[in-house]
């Protein structure tokens, strides 16, 4: 025991060893905050080994440093500033987590006004009796300095010989090997992480806590950059586009789903090629989306059969940028994860709670920091957001790596959108229809839909998921109708994006009649339609409509249909309903598009109504596809214009008031919700306070496999990761 003690004595009164050993205290700490205080979503053996090693090489560089240092007792004292440093980042994180439920990004740090207010008077709350576990070795450091300032000890053995330079560079060398070896085997697990941002969780969770502050220190010096050199001329030039650009809306169409609420359910992944499509198998037919092809059809239901999504590599999150800001997402990487958080928007929530009173939510069963929805929801102006925290415990049976599935979902949404207010603005983000489409596991079997016969796993499985995303969606409907709800409402349903990606599309030929030898890119781009269509029950002269357009179309069309002028706003869609809309279709990458007469797509030049290649344009089509391309490119450059300077904080004559952020927050929904039905009283339109006080929970008609959870769909279990999350005196000061 006494050699033991003897060795780890000697080896602390080195240099490399004292610095060895704040590396391991270090991290122990890390480990414990991702075990205690992180939900990092750690989905594979491969993710836990990358959070083991993570603290380590980013450890070592920085406390690495101090090793250059001749004299010894600036050695000591740089060494423990270093250490402090991380170890406060460390500290300061576990804590904001946990009201939060995200990192504390550098803009966050230098707006800490803003996250002081957010935490409000909770910030002593927010403390935890094992976070002395955090300070301990700081705490022992001060005893043993006033133990030995009276019992007059013999001071800690400072190491006097200098760290030869060789051998200190050998350790920086070594820290950042490793760190590109931390680096390459976090890209193998989730490829362009950097590039593409996901989720602060991913980058923390395969980095760690110092790189993931570097990377969005990175993130915030661009966006800031950018925006120091826009002005407010630039503005008025956008301004001149938009109001050249504006359609008018089309009177017959204009207010006629005035003062509804609104019902956005965003569809994952889903093509226009599901709608009707039936699937042959062993000499049976099999529709896929019974209930959807139902809405489609309806004549209460005015849809769009060439409808496309416009997004890159922000996936999902361009699609909710398109659809709630008629603005487009960026060209590379994601606009909410770059910039949501800080830029100024006037999205659809702020357009309607100033346009009509409305409350806004969204409601999806993945993580909130997702996307960095989180952020961006409250600059848009979402007043709730419900993410997987408030749902049913996840586990293998009801979820996958990217959340809740959507029947459980949809079920357990019902507690909190009975205490809305109406008229509600709500976001249903579907995703059990997401890629891999094996998300269903026991419930596949229950469900029993088949799966394809083509030679790629991936297409086989997507129908049996959009099926079960449809039965989702149908008994939601019925819950809506059982309510009154659905009568009062409108229901816009889009697809967000490709699920069959371009490279898949000739295993996919076969099943929708084509022959994958003479597949071209005109098919490809003719994939990427997806449905939209604007549900408005009661209305009985819908129609589909053959008009060409796409996700930044969605908000004037919705706005106009609302009775909502949108002419001072800046959106750079079309209204698809008015008689001026130009059918040009921009996607992201430039120089591609669609319009009804031709096609641009993947350098390839197409007749949209043939799918003929223009392989040698004459005159005169060459100067109708200049003028083409150069409208969509300069939608495109207007719409960057815009968000990376952040222009809309110039729109200070749109009518509108910006969203005071600091006043949202996603953690204590719930008893927000009934504080406010309790303070209106009898004025409460909410549709808990409609029914009496009542709960609507039991009008939800579980499908069979939620009966088996009973508890996860029942009015009592009501909050319960709410309640979890904050402690009961916070529920209760929110209560009055
Ligand atoms: C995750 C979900 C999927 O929360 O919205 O995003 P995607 O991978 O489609 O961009
Ligand atoms: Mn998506």
């Amino acid at each position: 025991m006494k050699k033991i003690k003897d060795f780890v004595l000697r080896v602390i009164h080195t240099r490399l060893g004292f610095i060895m050993t704040l590396l391991l205290i270090y991290w122990l700490k890390t480990m414990w905050a991702y075990h205690a205080d992180f939900s990092l979503d750690l989905g594979n053996p491969y993710q836990v080994f990358l959070s083991l090693i993570n603290p380590i090489p980013i450890g070592l560089l920085l406390l690495g440093t101090g090793l250059y240092i001749k004299k010894t007792k600036p050695f000591y004292i740089v060494t423990w500033i270093i250490y402090a440093i991380i170890n406060i980042l460390l500290i300061a994180n576990s804590i904001y987590y946990r009201e939060f439920s995200d990192f504390i990004t550098v803009s966050a740090m230098l707006a800490s006004s803003k996250v002081s207010a957010g935490l409000g008077d909770s910030a002593l709350n927010l403390l935890r009796v094992w976070d002395i576990f955090y300070i301990l070795d700081f705490l022992l450091l001060l005893i043993y300095f006033i133990w030995k300032k009276v019992k007059k000890l013999d001071a800690f053995k400072l190491d006097t010989r200098p760290f030869n330079k060789r051998a200190s560079f050998a350790i920086t060398a070594l820290s950042a090997l490793t760190f590109s070896i931390n680096l390459f085997l976090a890209e193998i697990d989730r490829p362009e992480l950097l590039t593409r941002g996901f989720s602060n969780t991913y980058v923390v969770r395969a980095l760690g806590l110092p790189a993931f502050t570097v990377y969005s220190g990175n993130q915030t010096y661009q966006a800031q950059k950018e925006r120091n050199q826009a002005t407010a001329e630039e503005l008025v030039q956008v301004k001149e586009y938009v109001s050249e650009h504006y359609a008018a809306p089309n009177e017959k169409y204009f207010g006629i789903a005035e003062g509804r609420n609104v019902f956005m359910i965003h569809l994952e992944s889903f093509q226009q090629f599901l709608i009707d499509y039936k699937l042959q198998m062993d000499g049976q037919e099999y529709e896929v989306t019974p209930f959807i092809n139902s809405l489609y059809h309806s004549n209460s239901t005015i849809a769009f059969s060439n409808f496309f999504h416009q997004v890159k590599a922000g996936k999902t999150s361009d699609a909710e940028t398109l659809m709630e800001n008629s603005l487009f997402g960026l060209n590379s990487g994601s606009f909410m994860v770059n910039y949501g958080g800080e830029n100024t928007q006037f999205a659809a929530p702020n357009i309607l709670a100033q346009n009509g009173g409305y409350t806004s939510a969204v409601f999806h069963g993945n993580v909130g920091s997702f996307w960095n929805r989180n952020n961006a929801y409250k600059q848009w102006g979402y007043d709730y957001f419900f993410d997987s925290s408030y749902f049913s415990e996840q586990d293998d049976t009801n979820s996958f790596q990217y959340g809740l599935n959507d029947k459980y979902m949809f079920a357990d949404s019902i507690k909190y959108l009975e205490h809305m207010q109406q008229p509600s603005y709500t976001k249903f983000i579907t995703v059990s229809n997401h890629y891999p489409y094996t998300s269903l596991k026991g419930e596949a079997e229950e469900e029993g839909f088949p799966l394809a016969q083509t030679d790629d796993e991936t297409i086989n499985g997507y129908f049996a998921t959009a099926n079960y995303l449809d039965a989702a969606l149908k008994s939601f409907f019925e819950y809506l109708k059982a309510t009154g709800l659905y009568d009062n409402s409108i229901f816009v349903l889009y697809g967000d994006h490709y699920g069959i990606s371009n490279s898949r599309n000739t295993s996919l030929a076969s099943l929708l009649g084509k022959d994958s030898e003479t597949w071209t890119e005109y098919d490809n781009a003719m994939l990427q339609r997806v449905p939209y269509m604007i549900h408005i029950p009661g209305y009985t002269e819908g129609f589909i409509s053959d008009t060409f357009g796409g996700e930044v179309d969605s908000l004037p069309t919705l706005l106009h249909i609302l009775g909502i002028d949108t002419s001072n706003y800046v959106q750079l869609g079309q209204d698809l309903l008015s008689p001026d809309n130009q059918q040009t279709v921009a996607f992201r990458t430039s120089g591609t598009y669609v319009t009804p007469e031709y096609t641009s797509y993947s350098g390839r030049l197409y007749y949209t109504q043939t799918g003929l290649e223009l392989t040698n344009p004459d005159e005169e089509t060459l100067e109708k596809t200049k003028e083409i391309r150069a409208a969509v490119s300069k939608q495109l450059s207007v719409s960057d214009q815009v968000q990376t300077g952040d222009l809309l904080r110039f729109d200070t004559d749109n009518g509108l008031k910006t969203v005071d952020t600091t006043a949202i927050s996603y953690t204590k929904s719930l008893s927000a919700m009934k504080a406010i039905e309790k303070e209106l009283g009898s004025e409460s339109t909410s549709l808990f306070s409609k029914s009496g006080n009542k709960s609507t929970v039991d009008l939800f008609q579980a499908p069979s496999y939620l009966q088996l959870h009973e508890s996860d769909s029942t009015e009592s279990s009501d909050n319960k990761t709410e309640t979890s999350q904050s402690s009961s005196s916070e529920e209760d000061s929110n209560k009055q």
